[in-house]
């Protein structure tokens, strides 16, 4: 777990996230025991398990008064975790990334071909476990497997390109990051047998959530300390992927200047360290990151005012801790 979960403010999350743990070991194993020791990996190593606590909470908001998550709230946790990490095991291939979660990333540890194999197991357990949560929320959890891949799909198309607008960059952190949190606190929903207004509320939470967080860490790769980040800031420019920060200033008074020193890096070529540096004091000097902070904080209004629409419960009470967290850190940002 994180130093600080905000869904801790729940009296029964400790030990429902402590069944999801159980659980996730148990769906990660395989007949195989070379398989099983590559997928668990990655949940050894962590994480903060925002979807599975999400998708309980969102569950709990059924609730009048505190207790633990049903089996059926648990399973769905479980099921969304695991896509998420077949999606981290996809992305460090594709970064070529060496580290995840403070730990060795799978790719460098057992190679290419293993992590994407492993992955693909992951997605697979997701899937038998959402089967057994009905066909409503096994189709949704395909759909978003689908989401997923476009979001990427469309960051990989727009990779160093100076020309990259808002609304494609909006587009895809929506697939990327925030479609499964919105389907997280939707399946919560579905199990808890919520009604659909109820459900779609709390499937705009997630997704409001998702969008300020991805935001956010946006932000946080341009503004952090390279202690912080555990990687030199600016790691996503020299990827040539370009979030709103970067967009608005391209589009700004420098943004012929910062244009310039991009065109510096392309595909496999990357930026140098003085090139990156001087991008960032771009960035950082012109109002690119106060634009972007006030779409988080937008973002995050949107979310609470749908979380606004249901009646008070323990999960409402845990998802509104965790809004406020976020806020908390999009203010951090600011400073
Ligand atoms: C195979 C499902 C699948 C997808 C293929 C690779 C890919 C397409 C999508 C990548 C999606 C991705 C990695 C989005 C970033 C999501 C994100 C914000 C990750 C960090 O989440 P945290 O902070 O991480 O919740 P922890 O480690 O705490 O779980």
């Amino acid at each position: 777990m994180a130093d600080h979960n905000p869904l801790g403010v729940m009296p029964s999350m400790a030990d429902d996230l402590a069944r999801v743990e159980a659980e996730l070991g148990d769906a990660v194993r395989s007949g195989d025991e070379y398989l099983t020791e590559i997928s668990s990996h990655l949940i050894a190593a962590g994480g903060k398990r925002v979807r599975p606590g999400f998708c309980i909470a969102s569950a709990a908001t059924a609730l009048t008064v505190d207790a633990p998550a049903s089996a059926a709230a648990v399973t769905g946790g479980v099921a969304v975790e695991l896509v998420h990490l077949g999606s981290l095991y996809h992305d460090d291939v594709m970064d070529e990334a060496t580290m995840r979660r403070t730990v060795e990333s799978v790719n460098a540890r057992w190679g290419n071909l293993k992590a994407i194999l492993a992955g693909d197991f992951l997605l697979a357990r997701a899937s038998e476990l959402a089967a057994g949560l009905g066909v409503e929320v096994a189709g949704l959890l395909a759909a978003t497997i689908g989401r997923l891949c476009e979001g990427q799909v469309l960051e990989l198309r727009h990779a160093y390109d100076r020309g990259r607008t808002e609304e494609s960059y909006l587009r895809s952190i929506d697939g990327k990051t925030a479609s499964l949190l919105a389907s997280s606190c939707r399946i919560g929903g579905i199990v808890a047998d919520l009604p659909r207004d109820h459900t779609d509320a709390l499937t705009e939470f997630g997704r409001s959530y998702g969008m300020a967080f991805q935001v956010v860490d946006d932000v946080l790769d341009l503004v952090a300390t390279a202690a912080t980040l555990g990687k030199p800031a600016g790691h996503d420019m020299e990827e040539g992927v370009y979030t709103l920060p970067v967009i608005h200033t391209l589009a700004s008074g420098r943004g012929d200047e910062l244009a310039t020193l991009l065109a510096g890096s392309a595909d496999g070529v990357g930026l140098d360290p003085d090139a990156r540096d001087k991008a960032i004091e771009i960035v950082r000097d012109g109002d690119g990151i106060d634009v972007t902070i006030a779409a988080a904080r937008a973002y995050a209004d949107i979310g609470r005012a749908a979380l606004g629409r249901l009646p008070d419960s323990p999960g409402v009470t845990g998802l509104s801790a965790a809004a406020d967290y976020l806020l908390d850190n999009v203010e951090a940002a600011a400073a």
